[in-house]
Protein backbone atom coordinates (compact mmCIF):
# COMPACT_ATOMS: atom_id res chain seq x y z
CA UNK A 1 0.00 0.00 0.00
CA UNK A 2 1.98 3.27 -1.22
CA UNK A 3 -0.20 5.86 0.31
CA UNK A 4 0.09 9.60 -0.98
CA UNK A 5 1.23 12.79 1.83
CA UNK A 6 1.72 15.85 0.87
CA UNK A 7 4.09 15.41 -1.70
CA UNK A 8 5.85 12.55 -3.95
CA UNK A 9 8.57 11.47 -6.09
CA UNK A 10 8.97 8.67 -7.81
CA UNK A 11 12.84 8.66 -8.87
CA UNK A 12 13.66 11.98 -8.34
CA UNK A 13 13.07 12.88 -12.09
CA UNK A 14 10.96 15.27 -12.32
CA UNK A 15 10.11 17.95 -10.04
CA UNK A 16 7.73 17.05 -7.82
CA UNK A 17 4.45 19.08 -6.29
CA UNK A 18 6.16 20.62 -2.67
CA UNK A 19 4.72 19.69 0.22
CA UNK A 20 3.32 22.38 2.86
CA UNK A 21 1.89 21.64 6.30
CA UNK A 22 -0.51 23.33 8.03
CA UNK A 23 0.79 22.29 11.22
CA UNK A 24 3.97 25.02 11.65
CA UNK A 25 3.87 28.20 13.06
CA UNK A 26 5.90 30.83 11.61
CA UNK A 27 8.44 30.67 14.47
CA UNK A 28 8.75 26.61 13.27
CA UNK A 29 9.87 27.39 10.03
CA UNK A 30 12.74 29.77 10.99
CA UNK A 31 13.44 26.61 13.24
CA UNK A 32 13.11 24.17 10.73
CA UNK A 33 15.57 26.27 8.60
CA UNK A 34 17.80 27.38 11.22
CA UNK A 35 18.57 23.68 11.75
CA UNK A 36 19.02 22.36 8.73
CA UNK A 37 21.77 25.19 8.10
CA UNK A 38 22.60 24.68 11.44
CA UNK A 39 23.67 20.58 10.00
CA UNK A 40 25.04 22.19 6.74
CA UNK A 41 27.72 24.36 8.30
CA UNK A 42 28.65 22.32 11.08
CA UNK A 43 29.67 19.89 8.32
CA UNK A 44 31.18 22.34 6.21
CA UNK A 45 33.04 23.18 8.98
CA UNK A 46 34.19 19.47 9.92
CA UNK A 47 35.13 18.63 6.72
CA UNK A 48 37.84 21.65 6.50
CA UNK A 49 38.85 20.69 10.23
CA UNK A 50 39.10 17.12 8.62
CA UNK A 51 41.63 18.15 5.91
CA UNK A 52 43.28 20.16 8.45
CA UNK A 53 44.65 17.05 9.78
CA UNK A 54 42.27 17.36 12.94
CA UNK A 55 40.11 14.78 12.61
CA UNK A 56 41.46 11.19 12.63
CA UNK A 57 39.94 8.07 10.37
CA UNK A 58 37.54 9.48 7.32
CA UNK A 59 34.48 12.23 7.69
CA UNK A 60 30.90 11.39 6.68
CA UNK A 61 28.67 13.64 6.00
CA UNK A 62 24.58 14.39 4.55
CA UNK A 63 25.21 17.48 2.81
CA UNK A 64 22.07 17.67 0.46
CA UNK A 65 19.99 15.05 2.74
CA UNK A 66 19.16 18.04 5.55
CA UNK A 67 15.30 18.26 5.05
CA UNK A 68 15.27 14.14 6.20
CA UNK A 69 16.78 14.53 9.77
CA UNK A 70 15.56 17.75 10.55
CA UNK A 71 11.92 17.38 9.09
CA UNK A 72 11.35 13.83 10.74
CA UNK A 73 12.87 14.30 14.50
CA UNK A 74 10.97 17.76 14.96
CA UNK A 75 7.74 15.87 15.19
CA UNK A 76 9.10 14.14 17.84
CA UNK A 77 8.14 14.66 21.73
CA UNK A 78 10.38 15.00 24.38
CA UNK A 79 10.09 11.08 25.52
CA UNK A 80 9.80 9.79 21.83
CA UNK A 81 13.27 7.89 21.29
CA UNK A 82 15.37 8.16 18.45
CA UNK A 83 18.11 5.99 16.56
CA UNK A 84 20.39 8.13 14.34
CA UNK A 85 22.30 6.92 11.23
CA UNK A 86 25.48 8.75 9.70
CA UNK A 87 23.65 10.98 7.50
CA UNK A 88 21.18 12.49 10.19
CA UNK A 89 23.27 15.21 12.19
CA UNK A 90 19.56 17.19 11.93
CA UNK A 91 18.67 14.86 14.45
CA UNK A 92 20.70 15.17 16.94
CA UNK A 93 20.72 19.05 16.56
CA UNK A 94 16.91 18.78 16.75
CA UNK A 95 17.01 16.99 19.94
CA UNK A 96 19.63 19.10 22.01
CA UNK A 97 23.72 18.03 20.70
CA UNK A 98 25.48 21.89 20.30
CA UNK A 99 27.45 21.92 16.81
CA UNK A 100 30.40 22.32 19.60
CA UNK A 101 29.66 18.98 21.06
CA UNK A 102 29.34 17.51 17.53
CA UNK A 103 32.44 19.02 16.26
CA UNK A 104 34.78 17.73 19.72
CA UNK A 105 32.98 14.32 18.98
CA UNK A 106 34.93 14.18 15.51
CA UNK A 107 38.48 15.78 16.79
CA UNK A 108 38.45 12.72 19.60
CA UNK A 109 38.09 15.62 22.25
CA UNK A 110 37.32 15.33 25.76
CA UNK A 111 34.04 17.45 25.35
CA UNK A 112 32.58 15.36 22.14
CA UNK A 113 29.41 13.43 22.58
CA UNK A 114 31.18 10.83 23.47
CA UNK A 115 34.14 11.87 25.64
CA UNK A 116 36.53 11.36 23.12
CA UNK A 117 36.17 7.12 22.95
CA UNK A 118 34.50 7.05 19.09
CA UNK A 119 36.29 9.81 16.86
CA UNK A 120 33.60 10.07 13.91
CA UNK A 121 29.55 9.90 14.09
CA UNK A 122 29.00 6.54 16.10
CA UNK A 123 27.35 8.49 18.85
CA UNK A 124 24.28 9.25 20.32
CA UNK A 125 23.50 11.26 23.48
CA UNK A 126 21.23 8.93 25.63
CA UNK A 127 20.43 11.28 28.01
CA UNK A 128 18.48 13.13 24.68
CA UNK A 129 16.85 10.15 24.30
CA UNK A 130 18.88 8.98 21.19
CA UNK A 131 20.70 5.57 20.86
CA UNK A 132 24.63 5.93 20.09
CA UNK A 133 24.64 4.63 16.65
CA UNK A 134 25.40 0.92 15.90
CA UNK A 135 27.35 0.68 12.00
CA UNK A 136 26.06 -2.52 11.34
CA UNK A 137 23.18 -1.77 8.89
CA UNK A 138 20.51 -1.24 9.73
CA UNK A 139 20.66 -2.63 12.82
CA UNK A 140 19.52 0.64 14.40
CA UNK A 141 15.85 -0.46 13.30
CA UNK A 142 15.75 -3.48 15.44
CA UNK A 143 17.18 -0.98 18.54
CA UNK A 144 14.15 1.21 17.60
CA UNK A 145 11.32 -2.18 16.77
CA UNK A 146 12.87 -3.08 20.74
CA UNK A 147 12.35 0.45 21.94
CA UNK A 148 8.92 0.51 20.50
CA UNK A 149 8.01 -2.95 21.80
CA UNK A 150 9.13 -1.63 25.37
CA UNK A 151 6.57 1.49 24.83
CA UNK A 152 3.83 -0.75 24.00
CA UNK A 153 4.22 -2.84 26.65
CA UNK A 154 3.99 0.03 28.93
CA UNK A 155 0.95 1.46 27.16
CA UNK A 156 2.53 4.87 26.60
CA UNK A 157 1.68 7.04 23.52
CA UNK A 158 5.14 7.04 22.79
CA UNK A 159 7.23 6.40 19.08
CA UNK A 160 10.23 5.56 18.30
CA UNK A 161 12.04 6.77 14.95
CA UNK A 162 14.97 5.12 13.06
CA UNK A 163 16.67 6.27 10.03
CA UNK A 164 18.66 3.97 7.30
CA UNK A 165 19.85 4.55 3.80
CA UNK A 166 18.19 2.63 0.65
CA UNK A 167 21.00 0.48 0.59
CA UNK A 168 20.47 -1.05 4.23
CA UNK A 169 17.34 -2.85 3.13
CA UNK A 170 19.02 -5.36 1.05
CA UNK A 171 20.09 -6.90 4.41
CA UNK A 172 18.07 -9.45 5.99
CA UNK A 173 17.85 -7.29 9.67
CA UNK A 174 15.65 -4.69 7.87
CA UNK A 175 12.94 -7.47 6.78
CA UNK A 176 13.24 -8.93 10.29
CA UNK A 177 12.66 -5.54 11.68
CA UNK A 178 9.65 -4.69 9.48
CA UNK A 179 8.06 -7.80 9.81
CA UNK A 180 8.23 -7.76 13.85
CA UNK A 181 7.06 -4.46 13.60
CA UNK A 182 3.92 -5.26 11.35
CA UNK A 183 2.86 -8.68 13.64
CA UNK A 184 3.07 -6.45 17.00
CA UNK A 185 1.74 -3.08 15.30
CA UNK A 186 4.67 -1.53 17.01
CA UNK A 187 4.66 2.36 17.82
CA UNK A 188 7.89 3.04 15.42
CA UNK A 189 8.18 5.01 11.91
CA UNK A 190 11.45 3.91 9.66
CA UNK A 191 12.81 6.67 7.76
CA UNK A 192 14.66 5.14 4.04
CA UNK A 193 16.79 7.93 2.79
CA UNK A 194 16.99 6.73 -0.36
CA UNK A 195 19.82 8.79 -1.79
CA UNK A 196 20.81 6.81 -4.93
CA UNK A 197 23.35 4.74 -3.82
CA UNK A 198 25.02 2.67 -1.38
CA UNK A 199 28.77 3.47 -1.63
CA UNK A 200 28.88 3.08 -4.85
CA UNK A 201 26.36 0.65 -6.12
CA UNK A 202 23.55 2.25 -7.80
CA UNK A 203 20.04 1.48 -6.74
CA UNK A 204 19.39 -0.58 -9.85
CA UNK A 205 21.87 -3.18 -8.54
CA UNK A 206 20.62 -2.56 -4.80
CA UNK A 207 16.92 -4.22 -5.17
CA UNK A 208 14.36 -5.19 -7.93
CA UNK A 209 11.17 -3.98 -6.09
CA UNK A 210 11.21 -0.35 -4.62
CA UNK A 211 12.14 -0.80 -0.48
CA UNK A 212 8.75 1.54 0.17
CA UNK A 213 6.70 -1.58 -0.89
CA UNK A 214 7.71 -3.71 0.87
CA UNK A 215 6.20 -2.17 3.95
CA UNK A 216 2.82 -3.22 2.84
CA UNK A 217 3.98 -7.15 2.79
CA UNK A 218 4.50 -6.57 6.08
CA UNK A 219 1.14 -4.81 7.07
CA UNK A 220 1.20 -1.02 7.01
CA UNK A 221 1.54 1.75 5.35
CA UNK A 222 5.03 3.22 3.38
CA UNK A 223 4.91 6.71 1.77
CA UNK A 224 7.27 8.05 -0.72
CA UNK A 225 8.36 12.11 0.14
CA UNK A 226 10.15 14.47 -1.55
CA UNK A 227 13.48 14.29 0.93
CA UNK A 228 15.13 17.85 -0.67
CA UNK A 229 11.31 19.39 0.82
CA UNK A 230 11.04 19.56 4.60
CA UNK A 231 7.99 20.16 5.55
CA UNK A 232 6.54 17.08 3.46
CA UNK A 233 9.08 14.72 5.32
CA UNK A 234 7.85 16.83 8.20
CA UNK A 235 3.94 16.18 7.37
CA UNK A 236 4.90 12.26 6.34
CA UNK A 237 6.61 11.75 10.12
CA UNK A 238 3.45 13.89 11.90
CA UNK A 239 0.83 12.07 10.31
CA UNK A 240 3.08 8.28 11.27
CA UNK A 241 3.62 9.34 14.75
CA UNK A 242 0.28 10.33 15.53
CA UNK A 243 -0.72 6.70 13.98
CA UNK A 244 1.56 5.20 15.89
CA UNK A 245 0.77 6.70 19.09
CA UNK A 246 -3.03 5.61 18.52
CA UNK A 247 -1.72 1.63 18.51
CA UNK A 248 -1.75 2.10 14.76
CA UNK A 249 1.14 0.61 13.87
CA UNK A 250 4.16 0.90 11.95
CA UNK A 251 5.11 3.38 8.95
CA UNK A 252 7.97 3.40 6.46
CA UNK A 253 8.20 6.60 5.00
CA UNK A 254 10.88 6.72 2.11
CA UNK A 255 12.56 10.19 1.48
CA UNK A 256 13.61 10.45 -2.02
CA UNK A 257 17.01 12.18 -2.53
CA UNK A 258 20.43 12.13 -3.36
CA UNK A 259 23.96 11.65 -1.08
CA UNK A 260 25.63 14.96 -2.80
CA UNK A 261 29.27 14.17 -1.56
CA UNK A 262 31.14 11.05 -1.42
CA UNK A 263 30.11 7.85 1.05
CA UNK A 264 33.13 9.15 3.23
CA UNK A 265 35.63 12.16 2.13
CA UNK A 266 37.88 9.20 0.82
CA UNK A 267 35.50 9.02 -1.86
CA UNK A 268 35.94 10.60 -5.12
CA UNK A 269 32.36 9.82 -6.52
CA UNK A 270 33.73 8.80 -9.90
CA UNK A 271 30.91 6.38 -10.53
CA UNK A 272 28.21 9.07 -10.03
CA UNK A 273 26.94 9.59 -14.06
CA UNK A 274 27.81 13.09 -15.31
CA UNK A 275 24.73 15.65 -14.77
CA UNK A 276 23.35 13.74 -11.84
CA UNK A 277 24.78 16.14 -9.35
CA UNK A 278 24.47 19.00 -10.85
CA UNK A 279 20.61 17.89 -11.44
CA UNK A 280 20.43 17.48 -7.77
CA UNK A 281 22.14 20.84 -6.81
CA UNK A 282 19.15 22.86 -8.12
CA UNK A 283 16.59 20.91 -5.96
CA UNK A 284 18.80 21.29 -2.46
CA UNK A 285 17.21 21.46 0.24
CA UNK A 286 17.92 24.43 2.20
CA UNK A 287 17.43 26.78 -1.09
CA UNK A 288 13.76 25.19 -2.20
CA UNK A 289 13.23 26.30 1.61
CA UNK A 290 14.36 29.74 2.07
CA UNK A 291 12.69 30.10 -1.78
CA UNK A 292 9.38 29.13 -0.03
CA UNK A 293 9.80 31.13 3.03
CA UNK A 294 9.97 34.03 0.77
CA UNK A 295 7.65 33.72 -1.79
CA UNK A 296 4.90 31.88 0.48
CA UNK A 297 5.20 33.01 4.11
CA UNK A 298 6.51 36.57 4.21
CA UNK A 299 9.96 36.30 4.92
CA UNK A 300 12.13 38.67 3.94
CA UNK A 301 15.82 38.82 2.49
CA UNK A 302 16.83 40.53 5.71
CA UNK A 303 14.93 38.29 8.14
CA UNK A 304 16.90 34.79 5.90
CA UNK A 305 19.96 36.35 6.20
CA UNK A 306 20.05 36.84 9.74
CA UNK A 307 19.11 33.46 10.57
CA UNK A 308 21.44 32.80 8.18
CA UNK A 309 24.57 34.60 10.11
CA UNK A 310 23.43 33.67 13.40
CA UNK A 311 24.03 30.47 12.55
CA UNK A 312 27.48 31.08 10.98
CA UNK A 313 28.23 32.73 14.54
CA UNK A 314 26.49 29.71 16.18
CA UNK A 315 29.15 27.61 14.33
CA UNK A 316 32.21 29.43 14.23
CA UNK A 317 31.80 29.89 17.68
CA UNK A 318 31.46 26.46 18.53
CA UNK A 319 34.25 25.57 16.22
CA UNK A 320 36.63 27.88 18.80
CA UNK A 321 35.26 26.01 21.53
CA UNK A 322 35.67 22.46 19.73
CA UNK A 323 39.19 23.17 19.04
CA UNK A 324 40.01 24.33 22.63
CA UNK A 325 38.41 21.38 24.36
CA UNK A 326 41.38 18.97 25.63
CA UNK A 327 42.09 15.55 24.66
CA UNK A 328 40.63 13.13 26.72
CA UNK A 329 42.06 11.85 29.72
CA UNK A 330 43.55 8.12 29.03
CA UNK A 331 42.56 6.61 32.37
CA UNK A 332 38.81 7.40 31.27
CA UNK A 333 39.24 4.95 28.48
CA UNK A 334 37.00 2.20 29.76
CA UNK A 335 34.68 4.36 31.60
CA UNK A 336 31.30 3.89 30.25
CA UNK A 337 32.29 1.15 27.77
CA UNK A 338 29.99 -1.43 29.32
CA UNK A 339 26.39 -0.70 31.49
CA UNK A 340 26.95 -0.98 34.84
CA UNK A 341 23.47 -0.68 35.96
CA UNK A 342 20.04 -0.47 34.01
CA UNK A 343 19.43 3.16 33.35
CA UNK A 344 16.26 4.23 30.62
CA UNK A 345 17.35 6.60 28.20
CA UNK A 346 16.72 10.71 29.22
CA UNK A 347 14.52 12.81 27.17
CA UNK A 348 15.20 14.91 24.25
CA UNK A 349 14.54 18.77 23.38
CA UNK A 350 11.39 19.15 20.92
CA UNK A 351 11.35 22.08 19.63
CA UNK A 352 8.00 22.26 17.41
CA UNK A 353 5.50 24.30 18.98
CA UNK A 354 2.61 22.29 18.58
CA UNK A 355 4.66 20.53 21.91
CA UNK A 356 5.07 23.41 23.90
CA UNK A 357 1.84 25.24 23.35
CA UNK A 358 -1.14 23.39 21.76
CA UNK A 359 -0.29 19.43 23.01
CA UNK A 360 -2.63 18.37 25.77
CA UNK A 361 -0.52 17.59 28.96
CA UNK A 362 -0.66 14.28 28.49
CA UNK A 363 0.79 14.12 24.87
CA UNK A 364 3.28 17.12 25.80
CA UNK A 365 4.55 14.34 28.20
CA UNK A 366 3.82 11.46 26.09
CA UNK A 367 1.59 10.28 29.05
CA UNK A 368 4.56 10.56 31.89
CA UNK A 369 2.70 11.72 34.66
CA UNK A 370 4.33 12.24 38.14
CA UNK A 371 4.85 8.92 39.88
CA UNK A 372 4.43 6.23 37.29
CA UNK A 373 6.30 3.77 37.15
CA UNK A 374 9.90 3.08 35.93
CA UNK A 375 10.70 3.72 32.65
CA UNK A 376 11.52 0.86 29.89
CA UNK A 377 12.98 2.88 27.69
C1 LIG B 1 26.03 -5.00 7.60
C2 LIG B 1 26.94 -3.96 7.02
N1 LIG B 1 27.56 -4.19 5.84
C3 LIG B 1 28.40 -3.28 5.30
C4 LIG B 1 28.63 -2.09 5.96
C5 LIG B 1 29.60 -1.06 5.37
N2 LIG B 1 28.87 0.11 4.89
C6 LIG B 1 28.78 1.23 5.64
S1 LIG B 1 27.82 2.41 4.93
C7 LIG B 1 27.53 1.44 3.58
C8 LIG B 1 26.64 1.93 2.46
C9 LIG B 1 25.24 2.05 2.96
O1 LIG B 1 24.39 2.54 1.94
P1 LIG B 1 22.99 3.07 2.31
O2 LIG B 1 22.31 2.16 3.26
O3 LIG B 1 22.27 3.37 1.04
O4 LIG B 1 23.30 4.43 3.14
P2 LIG B 1 24.04 5.74 2.59
O5 LIG B 1 25.48 5.61 3.01
O6 LIG B 1 23.83 5.81 1.14
O7 LIG B 1 23.38 6.85 3.33
C10 LIG B 1 28.18 0.22 3.71
C11 LIG B 1 28.13 -0.85 2.69
C12 LIG B 1 27.99 -1.89 7.20
N3 LIG B 1 28.17 -0.76 7.91
N4 LIG B 1 27.15 -2.82 7.70
MG1 LIG C 1 22.16 5.15 0.05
Amino acid sequence: MKLDHASSADDGSSEPERGSSEQLTREDRAQLLRYMLLMRLSEERAITLYRQGKVPGSFYDGHGQEAISVGASFVLAPRDRMCILHRDLGAHFVRGVTPDRYLANYMGRADGVTGGKDGNMHFGDRNLGCVGMVSMLPDMAQVAVGMALAIKMEREPRVAMTFFGEGATANGQFHEALNFAGIHRLPVVFILENNKFAYSTPTELEYAVDPVDRAATYGFPGVSVDGNDVEAVFEASRVAAERARQGEGPTLIECHTMRMHGHGAHDDMSYVPDGMLEEWERRDPIDRYEGRLREQHGFTDDELASIRQACEREVAEAAERALASPMPEPELALEGVFAERFEPLGDGQAPWSHWAERAPDDQRTNGAGAGRKARVA
